[in-house]
């Protein structure tokens, strides 16, 4: 394979769709290590991806910021510093400038550009894609890196568009922020992100109502600025880092303790919560090794953190509805966070248990649950993602015989190690379905989807191969893997999660990321490659 086209035209070796962690990391390897003429389109203005389009108050990452960063430059991890223990979005944001700055990347980032279409052309083997402003590209490789959790799920709520006051969703958030001073605001939701906005808005809102529907749990975050001694130490224990976040199945960088909940005394494992607790964070997941394997030890994490709430929350009736969770501990993405159960401590906070008393409409003046009306002059929506599966199935992406992922994918996604779509030539999915990925702390599964893919990219340079796609049986193979993975855990006992797409009225109910973990992932791809890109089809 040569490269073709001309780097300054729309006619390209490979296009890259999003610029956050994955689509700038993937143009920097085809573009610099591969020599392809390779482009980035991306829909925002700015690179960051998620990090770009969430801005609500109090977003932050909920993994620890020394892992939560690109490790493929020793030097890159010398020259940036993070100043808290989780970033805070802003913060992420500007590291993702400045590697893109560093990198000399945004020469080749096409921003404010929104795909619509991509339309495999087997006569010419290349991808024809078209954006939302009538611009036509065309590439051999079509690379999608549009994040899990970039397609808002706004729920269709009767009565919003008469809503007099404003409304927004935190993953759409403006840019210029939103001022809650003295307003009655109404938070809808309460997953990972109304849990780190809530304590936010209430600081300075007249008033705050929260709308549950699923109670969550919640370990607080403990976050606090780095200290010089805790820099000092990552800046000269990178490889050690490493080590640990390659070889954990949720790639962060602490190991989970190889002991089981029943290998341990009422008392010690009392203690071990309670230190857990204090430490603050997403190691309290990885306690014992059996929490999310075990009903039964899984209990004994559910009714310490059950506990917590009752302690916490002085309101015995509003302490009951936020302790009263239908779901196992981490079934669904367990949240950490900054005060969130203490907000209901503030008179000016107020929680409406939208289980037992349902929102009918949103009236002119607010919302309206069964009960009552709640007058309100801003509503934020933190109600999720349709994730996963939503930022591909909004493009329109046809593949061979004009095959349409959506009919592809009509009862649920299918496809190869998370990475390729039967039917689909020589486009690669970063973090799809299918993958490890928001099991995992992200940039360690998406520096290593990057790499396979170019790593087969230059593969097939090297050998004359000029089409690549997964075998049907290899498919089948892939998403029985997917499912067993995941009925070996207790994640598919949250029946509402967005992991199983239950949170979208209609979507097909699969469990997507592949819950096998990222060593064991990471050791089928070698395998896969070792044997000759073994379920794969090239040719020329
Ligand atoms: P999530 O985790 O999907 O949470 C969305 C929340 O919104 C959750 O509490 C939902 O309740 C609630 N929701 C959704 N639709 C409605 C309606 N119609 N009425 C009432 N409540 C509703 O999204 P997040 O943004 O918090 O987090 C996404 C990921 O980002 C997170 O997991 C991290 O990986 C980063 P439900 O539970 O569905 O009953």
């Amino acid at each position: 394979m040569t490269t073709e086209a001309n780097p300054a035209s729309n006619d390209l070796d490979a296009l890259i769709i999003g610029a956050g962690f994955s689509g700038m990391y993937q143009l920097l390897c085809l573009r610099d290590r591969l020599g392809l003429s390779a482009r980035v389109l991306e829909a925002g203005d700015g690179v960051g991806g998620t990090w770009y389009w969430n801005r609500y108050p109090g977003a932050r990452c909920d993994s620890e910021s020394h892992s939560y960063c690109y490790s493929f430059s020793r030097e890159l991890l010398q020259e940036w510093e993070w100043s808290e223990r989780y970033p805070g979005q802003a913060e992420i944001l500007r590291y993702l400038d400045f590697v893109a700055e560093r990198f000399d990347l945004k020469r080749d980032i096409r921003l404010g550009t929104r795909v619509v279409s991509a339309h495999y052309d087997a006569f010419s083997n290349r991808w024809r894609v078209t954006t939302e402003k009538g611009e036509h590209f065309t590439a051999k490789f079509l690379i999608t890196a549009v994040g899990c959790l970039s397609t808002a799920n706004v729920p269709a709520i009767p009565g919003l568009e008469h809503f007099e006051g404003r409304w927004f969703h935190t993953g759409q958030w403006p840019h210029e922020g939103v001022d809650f001073t003295g307003k009655r605001v109404g938070q809808i939701g309460t997953g990972s992100t109304g849990i780190q906005s809530a304590p936010v808005i209430a600081e300075t809102a007249a008033h705050l109502t929260v709308f549950q529907r699923t109670a969550n749990y919640s370990v607080p975050a403990r976050n606090a600025p780095l200290t010089p001694e805790f820099k000092q130490w990552v800046r000269e224990h990178q490889d050690d880092i490493q080590a640990i976040t390659h070889s954990t199945p949720n790639a962060h960088p602490f190991r989970i303790a190889d002991r089981s909940v029943f290998d341990v005394t009422p008392e010690e494992r009392q203690a071990i919560y309670e230190a857990a607790w204090e430490k603050g964070g997403l190691q309290f997941r990885a306690t014992f090794r059996d929490l999310l394997l075990s009903k039964e030890a899984n209990d004994t994490a559910r009714e310490f953190l059950r506990g917590k709430i009752r302690e916490i929350v002085k309101d015995p009736k509003t302490a009951k509805a936020l302790a009263d969770i239908d779901h196992p501990y981490a079934a669904k993405r367990p949240p950490i966070d900054t005060n969130y159960f203490e907000t209901f401590n503030r008179d000016n906070v107020s929680l409406v248990d939208v289980r037992k008393d349902p929102i009918v409409a949103i009236t002119p003046t607010g919302v309206r649950t069964r009960k009552k009306d709640h007058p309100l002059d801003l509503i934020v929506f933190a109600t999720g993602f349709d994730a996963m599966t939503g930022p591909l199935l909004r493009i329109d992406i046809r593949g061979r015989d004009t095959l349409s992922l959506a009919d592809a994918w009509h009862a649920g996604p299918r496809n190869y190690l998370g990475l390729q779509v039967a039917g689909f030539p020589n486009l690669f999915t970063i973090t799809g379905p299918g993958s490890p990925s928001v099991l995992c702390n992200m940039p360690i599964p998406i520096e290593q989807h990057v790499e396979w893919i170019t790593d087969c990219i230059a593969h097939m340079r090297r050998h004359g191969l000029t089409r690549i796609e997964p075998r049907e049986d290899a498919v089948d193979d892939w998403v029985e893997k997917v499912n067993a993975a995941a009925a070996a855990t207790l994640l598919p006992q949250a029946h509402h999660s967005w992991y199983l797409g239950a949170n979208v009225p209609g979507k097909p109910r699969v469990f997507m990321p592949y819950a096998g973990g990222m060593v064991r992932y990471r050791k089928i791809c070698e395998e896969v490659v070792a044997k000759g890109y073994e379920g794969f089809v090239l040719s020329r």
